[in-house]
């Protein structure tokens, strides 16, 4: 039994959708952020940099893992699933583009957009005008890519796809981009999407294009 710990973020998501995905038996430990919980030292054993998520594999002599990226490879080595490894170097780079540019440039729109409107014009134009070139590369790359790292799905769609499903927030108008909407709507009817995206809120609906 996996225990993730998280909060209904994007990067909390990625783990519900891959847990959901692998068919892993899981239990939620809610935290919340707002709160503080985060810096409970019980909780900076498993994750130093006091985020979410992390896991507790319980199955596997009680290993800990942080980092959403470790996680998902993590889970990917013990399930056999989305991260072939023929196909492991394009898997890499899709992740880590997830894990180094895409999840921390909107993670700062959506803190002055989102949360902090009016707080500063230089970071609400900033990080708009770099969530909407990650758009711009997306939706190149997947006119020629049915998935991120190609012909599967992979660890780096999902991790990459949490992000997208915040658009609403973003005010760029996805239903613009067509080749990343199509990718967008593809993943978003998976069960295990569906599912996973409402980990901690069972009435949580995937926004639609
Ligand atoms: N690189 C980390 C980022 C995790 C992260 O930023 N988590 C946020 C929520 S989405 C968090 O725990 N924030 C709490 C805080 O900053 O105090 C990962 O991908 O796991």
């Amino acid at each position: 039994m996996i225990q993730l710990f998280s909060s209904d973020t994007p990067n909390g998501k990625k783990i519900g959708i891959m847990l959901e995905e692998i068919g892993f038996d899981y239990k939620v430990t809610k935290l919340d952020l707002a709160k503080g919980d985060q810096f409970k030292p019980e909780f900076k054993k498993i994750s130093p940099f006091a985020k979410i998520p992390a896991i507790i594999d319980h199955s596997n002599n009680n290993q800990a893992v942080f980092e959403s990226g470790a996680i998902l490879i993590y889970l990917s080595q013990r399930s056999g699933k989305f991260y072939d490894k023929k196909n492991k170097l394009n898997i890499d780079q899709w992740l880590m583009a997830q894990m180094g540019s895409i999840g921390p440039m909107i993670g700062q729109y959506h803190y002055f957009y989102k949360f902090n409107k009016g707080l500063s014009d230089v970071g609400e134009k900033r990080y708009f005008e770099m969530t909407k070139s990650i758009y711009e590369v997306l939706e190149d790359h997947l006119s020629k890519n049915k998935y991120l790292a190609g012909e599967n799905y992979s660890i780096a769609d999902i991790a990459t796809w949490p992000w997208l499903a915040r658009h609403e927030w973003h005010d760029i108008g996805l239903k613009n981009y067509q080749n990343l909407s199509r990718w967008y709507s593809e993943i978003a009817g998976r069960d295990a999407v569906v599912k996973g995206y409402a980990f901690m809120d069972k009435s949580a609906v995937i926004p639609k294009p």
